[in-house]
């Protein structure tokens, strides 16, 4: 096998520590950023794998969003923006766990599993977030991504672009790719095009608002002391002032994550430090990659009040709903939740709002193809990671009547909003700055504020904890996580402790990008969550 001397030279450059076993998770391979740097070479090697399969652009992010600093992780990203296919999860699985003697036999295997054509040329966008040590490990994707491989498998010419777009958002990067691989239909594939598509679509939306006064188009934004802060402020002048944006954890003190941002807030139920809040004001936290987002407020008594995933969720499909009626359009909508939405959140879209509402598994890939059934999908997961993605048909219908010349006014006016609305979304995953922009603007339009926002529904008292065991995989789960079919006698565990409780709903499941086993508990009052919360997590153990 002489042919492949040359990813045996590289790959000892960045050598696997024996024994190291790492699953590609929920999104990506993630743990401490000192075991990472071999996972980071051979995910190059099969991005430019992937790139070849399905000669198009692939994408590879280097962050581990809301995880501590300390951590790192990479994940796929598939031609149309969307997670990487789970067949090729299993092969980063494989690849990044074969010992070091043992990559080039697990190279060709998937080479031959796949009947890749090597002398396809291959094209793969790199991004990281602003982790300490994102650059050292992007730099070891880009050694696997610029690896020729013809040089080795004797084959045709052949050649492997890359593009190191440096510092990105999760969602920039994903947004790029699709751009990249529609031949710009879908926006331009430059950081630059995406402020330019998003804000041009938020402006034109904030016209349909009547007398917004500066205090309204203001928005108290803490950046995770991430990427999302370096973002916010880039994009800002695109904005002309239609909001205004006071921004903290911006990351010139703080640390990453650390107190802060969105998986903080959301978990702790409490503000981020770091962010001065007055009673009433509408504020919002970004995650570490800024693909996630939750808006929250005190109020005069000084109580805490988080607007998280599940309200999202419930003020975008009702702003399209109403829409979807103006514009007499008959479309189908839908909103995908996972077994972490709030109760009440489901009751209101299912009983009040009469939108049909999906439970998958946790995960945005899971919730981007329930989504994808729809005319309109919503997907949210209620830590604030989603987005809403429109058919080819939803969007054409959209089109045809916004500019049909003989449709009345009403109508006219509800497909252009809707239109300016699939403009400021960015469909190919959950994306705290559009996500952010799509909010500010329905708010803006309905002339709602941020309470009554929150007064739409109210959320069940809950708490999700995290319990350390020796063996996460222990547990598996059914009927979309909110089930353990083992280890025996779990559920039946779980079962009785929920009878002690009213209106109580409690499940585990081992985590995908932590090395613990999450326990959601909801129930009547929060004592009552707190307690089957914790008497759950002891059944764990
Ligand atoms: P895990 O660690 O598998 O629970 C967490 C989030 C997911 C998703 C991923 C990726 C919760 C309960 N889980 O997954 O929703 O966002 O991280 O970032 O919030």
């Amino acid at each position: 096998m002489a042919q492949f001397e040359e990813v045996s030279k590289q790959s000892s450059q960045h050598p696997k520590p024996a024994g190291l076993v790492l699953q590609y998770g929920t999104a990506g391979f993630r743990t401490n950023a000192k075991h990472l740097d071999h996972i980071m070479f051979r995910m190059g090697l099969l991005a430019t794998l992937r790139s070849k399969k399905t000669k198009a652009t692939i994408g590879v992010m280097v962050t581990a969003s809301h995880n501590p600093e300390e951590d790192n992780g990479v994940k796929l990203i598939d031609p149309m923006g969307e997670m990487v296919t789970p067949a090729w999860e299993g092969y980063a699985t494989q690849l990044a766990n074969a010992e070091q003697g043992d990559l080039l036999t697990a190279l060709k295997d998937i080479i031959e599993k796949e009947s890749i054509n090597m002398s396809q040329e291959a094209n793969v966008f790199v991004g990281k977030d602003t982790r300490s040590s994102s650059a050292s490990l992007s730099q070891a994707v880009l050694d696997g991504v610029l690896l020729n491989f013809d040089s080795f498998l004797n084959f045709f010419l052949h050649f492997s672009h890359h593009f190191y777009y440096g510092l990105v958002t999760t969602p920039q990067l994903h947004y790029m790719v699709c751009c990249q691989n529609t031949q710009g239909k879908y926006g331009e594939a430059t950081i630059e095009g995406y402020y330019r598509k998003l804000c041009q679509a938020f402006i034109q939306l904030t016209k349909n608002a009547s007398n917004c006064t500066d205090d309204q188009k203001h928005l108290s934004v803490d950046g995770a002391n991430g990427i999302g802060a370096l973002k916010v402020r880039e994009m800002e002048s695109h904005l002309r002032r239609e909001l205004q944006i006071s921004l903290f954890n911006d990351g010139s003190k703080g640390k990453l994550n650390h107190q802060c941002g969105a998986d903080f807030v959301k978990v702790q139920q409490k503000p981020p430090t770091g962010i001065n809040i007055n009673p009433g004001e509408r504020c919002c936290s970004f995650d570490g990659d800024a693909d996630r987002i939750v808006y929250y407020y005190t109020d005069s008594d000084g109580q805490f009040h988080l607007l998280d995933g599940d309200k999202i969720a419930t003020l975008i499909s009702t702003f399209l709903k109403e829409l979807l009626t103006q514009a007499g359009l008959d479309l189908k909508i839908a909103v995908v939740q996972t077994a972490y939405a709030n109760g009440s959140s489901t009751h209101y879209l299912e009983d009040t709002m009469k939108v049909i509402v999906r439970c998958t598994k946790t995960g945005v890939k899971h919730l981007h193809h329930a989504a994808q059934e729809f005319d309109i999908g919503v997907y949210f997961e209620a830590n604030g990671h989603g987005t809403v993605l429109f058919s080819k048909v939803a969007e054409e219908k959209i089109q045809q009547l916004a500019e049909d010349p003989n449709m009345n006014d009403e109508r006219k006016r509800a497909a252009r909003l809707l239109q300016n609305t699939i403009n400021v979304i960015n469909q190919t995953v959950g994306d705290a700055i559009s996500d952010m922009l799509l909010i500010e603007a329905i708010l803006a339009i309905r002339g709602m504020t941020v309470q009554q926002w929150d007064a739409i529904y109210s959320d069940l008292p809950n708490r999700q904890l995290k319990v350390k065991v020796s063996d996460r995989r222990v547990i598996d789960t059914t009927d979309a996580e909110r089930r353990a079919v083992s280890p025996a006698g779990l559920q039946e565990a779980i079962d009785t402790l929920v009878k002690k409780h009213r209106l109580a709903r409690s499940f585990v499941r081992p985590s995908g990008t932590e090395d613990v086993v999450r326990v959601y508990a909801e129930a009547e009052t929060q004592e009552s969550a707190d307690s089957l919360a914790h008497e759950v997590s002891l059944a764990v153990y």
